[in-house]
């Protein structure tokens, strides 16, 4: 990586992998795939645009019109791409958790979850809004991290203008809805443990 990102870039990549690698522990998470995958996760981001979009086409990898318009974006599809053409990783989860890392996607691995936090809160990320509860939450509550993460990107993203691709949506879409259904069940459980209580205060 050191060869191929600018010294910034090689930075941040080396606090992901480190971050990555906490936050696996913290979570239970297999140690060095995290850190691969931390490692390998911006390794097209240095890489000119038409040369992302070149090696979209040689190799045949879908690109939806709003990619094209923001190559940016297919750093992680390329990435994902030479993760395993070039740096011959072919565990699944690492190539998904690379794929996965700029929009996120609903249903997540545990991986996948690790390093798109760990992208957004390693420490030489200086710019983002609330980074300091953020990063204090990804290692309480990794979901509520997650979400607090995309409602952040989200609101910079409505407010700065740029397009943002429906998969960003939809991974926010998906994970609030997923919270609400667990607080649904809570409520349900809490609800049943209070009806025992009254009926055995009520009994004879
Ligand atoms: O590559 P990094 O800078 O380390 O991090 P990243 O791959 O998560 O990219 C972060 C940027 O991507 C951040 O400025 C927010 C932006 N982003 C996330 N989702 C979208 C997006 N930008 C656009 N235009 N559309 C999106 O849907
Ligand atoms: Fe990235
Ligand atoms: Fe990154």
């Amino acid at each position: 990586m050191e060869k191929t990102q600018d010294e910034k870039r090689y930075e941040h990549t080396l606090g992901v992998t480190y971050t990555a690698a906490a936050l696996a522990m913290r979570y239970d998470a297999p140690l060095e795939n995290a850190e691969l995958a931390g490692l390998l996760h911006d390794c097209a981001k240095c890489m000119d645009d038409n040369r992302k979009i070149a090696i979209c086409e040689k190799h045949r990898i879908g690109m939806t019109e709003l990619e094209k318009r923001n190559p940016f974006l297919l750093h992680a599809k390329v990435g994902s791409f030479l993760a395993m053409d070039t740096y011959k990783v072919h565990n699944p989860d690492i190539i998904n958790a690379i794929l996965n890392h700029t929009t996120g996607r609903p249903g997540m691995s545990l991986l996948e979850k690790i390093i798109f936090v760990a992208d957004y809160i390693e420490p030489n990320r200086k710019q983002a809004p609330s980074l300091a509860e953020v990063r204090k939450l990804a290692f309480e509550d990794l979901d509520e991290a997650l979400l607090k993460i995309l409602s952040d990107t989200l609101e910079y993203l409505d407010a700065s203008g740029p397009e943002i691709d429906p998969m960003t949506r939809k991974t926010y879409q998906y994970y609030l809805a997923e919270k609400q259904e667990k607080k649904r069940e809570q409520n349900k459980e809490q609800n049943k443990e209070k009806n025992k209580e009254q009926q055995h205060t009520t009994e004879p």
